[in-house]
């Protein structure tokens, strides 16, 4: 054990170093050490002060992490009175305040202002006795307070004795106690995790956290503070202006906000609003405006205040981002990749700048877990530009059947299980949080992107019918489905915007090449979710034939090579939904068919063993497709001519690879040949 003295000397300079680390690392944003180093110095710390209790004081890092819960909180007077911020909302308003504050002072001059982000957070004064934190309190009226103390010692980034030297006995500091936007995410993430209450917002979140009588929850909660003024002592500084005072306290170990500036006029303030605003989404805590103070502190005592609002200081809100409003109903709209999205229906309510009428509630589990109600009073945000969403329920105001506290009105929401659009069935795959429509081709909300899909050049290859064709032909009621793309003529074709006789001309060849496909192709036009390229080539060869796609159930497509549980469960709910089968029906009645993927136990695997090289261009068929014939029948389609390669199929413009083969000596040949092969096989 330490003698005594030397155990007093130690626990005061690993206090110190400690409040130095914690400084630098949650008000400088610069950590100094690394956590497991710091943690040892802690620990170090600790060990001393239980040996020596009397060691322990007021301002050790020690006490950051809460202290036994209390009962209740004891009021507590301030010194000086916490003043309330007037509001404007508008740039007259603001141009208002700086004429006010020009004729208060009687001067024609310019006047500065200290201009800085409003912090959404909450009021707290925290007071320091030579230099030592020893009391904290919420803003409460005014004048009389929460004493909030032992939470606001877990509040990281305040210090607990004040850096530098020059302040006075008794000090006020006033600020905003808040929570980052990414330390709320985190918080509730962990919240939900645990099946505890998620919080609506960081301001909630601050709020109910600095509010434990349990200061050991306060200290499990990330919250932050941001000084924005002085009560108490503020006569005793030699400071000129605002900025001044806020350089010092700064200087004093507290954090203040870096977007702080001095600006001119009332010009001034309106760029800075602007520009703060831009700034706001990037910003990492919440803010709700910005306040104008006009800097010269004897101006300020000038100036005096009316009815507990200084007549120096204004606050310039931003339009507000969440308001209360009524559900009138929950629907369900269809997106375009089949996604079915639960929305809100509002009584109108204005927030963030414009009158809302719906929200998104995201997807069936966020209702679940919002548990929002049709009759319900519900928080509504609009952040900038971003679509307004549900936050939370008000849950003391829903609707119940009787006045005795009974059961609610309506029941908890439930997703549709057909689609609102089409009628076809509604799904959710395994570990998907979204649900979907299973018409795929078939719902009107998916058509558009169904019919491009099926056209692409990887699906059916069909020429000339891009986007803006298949946006006429559907909005036009011409094309309802692929299957009525066969049934297109010249004549409709050519009433189209920007289509002249000779495309539309094309386009129906294009179409009715269309007819002459593979199955592999023809399975990736469908658009079946979860369902490409590759896996639609994997299907087509495993089966063979399209009967037996439809026919397979879960177990069996698993079998197929690269598909898994999602993979299958996606084409047996694209196979059961009947809207889907017609289509198929519909489009080999109108003449599809294919070359490729004869079932693959019947039929001998006429080129099996045999290489293959392509070519140059041929006449009718595509290079895939000829590489899938091949494959079908058992053969390889590979990349390079060697002395292993069984034939060349050569077309126009065939360069080194034929070139090759005639100096090894392979057999080389064209497009009829190959058909052939692929019909009687190998003559040798
Ligand atoms: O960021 C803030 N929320 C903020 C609040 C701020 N930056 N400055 C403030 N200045 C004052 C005066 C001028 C009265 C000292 C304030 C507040 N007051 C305030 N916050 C809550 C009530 C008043």
């Amino acid at each position: 054990m330490p003698a005594p003295a030397v155990a007093a000397e130690r626990a005061a300079e690993l206090r110190a170093e400690l409040e130095r680390h914690n400084h630098a690392y949650y008000v400088l944003d610069a950590p100094t050490i690394p956590d497991a180093e710091y943690d040892k110095l802690f620990r170090e710390l600790q060990g001393l002060e239980a040996e020596f209790p009397e060691l322990l004081t007021a301002d050790s890092p020690t006490q950051r992490v809460g202290g036994a819960p209390l009962k209740e909180f004891p009021p507590r007077r301030h010194g000086v009175p916490m003043l309330s911020l007037n509001n404007a909302f508008e740039p007259a308003e603001v141009e208002a305040f700086d004429k006010r504050v020009r004729d208060g002072l009687e001067t024609i001059a310019t006047v500065d202002y200290a201009v800085e982000p409003k912090f959404d957070g909450l009021a707290i004064s925290l007071t320091y006795e030579n230099g030592v934190f020893t009391c904290g309190a919420t803003r409460g009226d005014g004048v009389t307070g929460e004493e909030v103390t032992p939470n606001l010692r877990t509040v990281r980034n305040i210090p607990l004795r004040l850096h530098g030297e020059g302040w006075p006995a008794l000090i006020e500091v006033r600020g905003e106690v808040l929570m980052f936007k990414a330390d709320f995410a985190e918080l509730n993430a962990r919240q939900r995790e645990r099946g505890d209450k998620e919080f609506a917002n960081p301001r909630n979140a601050a709020a109910g956290s600095l509010r434990q009588l349990d200061s050991k929850i306060t200290a499990s909660r990330p919250l932050s503070f941001f000084a924005y003024g002085v009560g108490a002592g503020a006569d005793a500084l030699a400071v000129r202006t605002h900025s001044e005072l806020m350089d010092k306290l700064a200087a004093w170990g507290f954090p203040v906000a870096a977007e702080r500036a001095v600006v001119s006029g009332s010009h001034g303030q309106l760029e800075f609003f602007a520009k703060i605003g831009t700034l706001r989404p990037s910003l990492p805590y919440d803010i709700d405006g910005v306040v104008y103070k006009v800097n010269r502190l004897d101006w300020q005592a000038q100036l005096g205040f009316v009815s507990r609002a200084p007549r120096f200081a204004i606050a310039h809100k931003f339009p507000a981002e969440e308001a209360l409003t009524e559900v009138l109903g929950i629907d369900v709209q269809v997106g375009r990749t089949g996604a079915i999205t639960p929305v809100a229906r509002l009584k109108p309510v204005f927030v963030g700048g414009v009158t809302v009428t719906n929200a998104t509630l995201h997807n069936e589990d966020e209702v679940r877990r919002k548990d929002v109600r049709v009759g319900d009073t519900v928080i509504v945000r609009r952040a900038g530009d971003v679509i307004p969403e549900v936050v939370a329920i008000v849950p003391e105001k829903r609707p119940t059947r009787d006045l005795f506290g009974g059961e609610p009105l309506h029941p908890p929401f439930e997703l549709p299980k057909v689609c609102p659009e089409c009628g076809s069935a509604v799904a959710r795959g395994i570990d998907e949080a979204i649900a979907r429509c299973t018409g795929g081709l078939y719902c009107p909300a998916q058509r558009k992107q169904a019919l491009w899909h099926y056209a692409a050049r990887r699906a059916m290859d069909i020429e000339g019918l891009g986007d803006k064709i298949v946006d006429q032909l559907v909005d036009a009621g011409l094309v309802h489905t692929p299957a009525d793309l066969y049934k297109l003529t010249v004549e409709t074709l050519a009433g189209l915007d920007r289509m002249g006789e000779k495309s539309a001309q094309n386009l129906v060849a294009a179409i009715d090449h269309s007819r002459q496909t593979t199955l592999a192709r023809f399975i990736f036009a469908l658009g079946i979710r979860n369902v490409g390229e590759a896996t639609a080539r994997d299907l087509a060869r495993y089966f063979g034939n399209l009967d037996g796609i439809i026919a397979a159930d879960i177990e069996a497509l698993q079998q197929v090579p690269d598909v898994g549980p999602i993979v299958a469960a996606s084409i047996v709910a694209f196979f059961n939904e009947s809207h889907n089968r017609e289509i198929i029906a519909q489009l080999l009645a109108a003449g599809l068919h294919w070359t490729d993927g004869e079932p693959a136990d019947a039929g001998p695997k006429l080129l099996a063993g045999k290489t293959l090289v392509l070519t140059g261009t041929l006449p009718t068929l595509k290079r895939d497709d000829a590489k899938a014939m091949v494959e079908a029948a058992g053969g390889k389609v590979a990349g390079s001519v060697s002395k292993k390669t069984d034939f060349v199929v050569a077309g126009e413009e065939a360069g080194s690879k034929l070139e090759k083969a005639l100096e090894l000596g392979v057999p080389v040949i064209d497009e009829a040949e190959l058909l052939k092969l692929l019909e009687k096989g190998v003559q040798e």
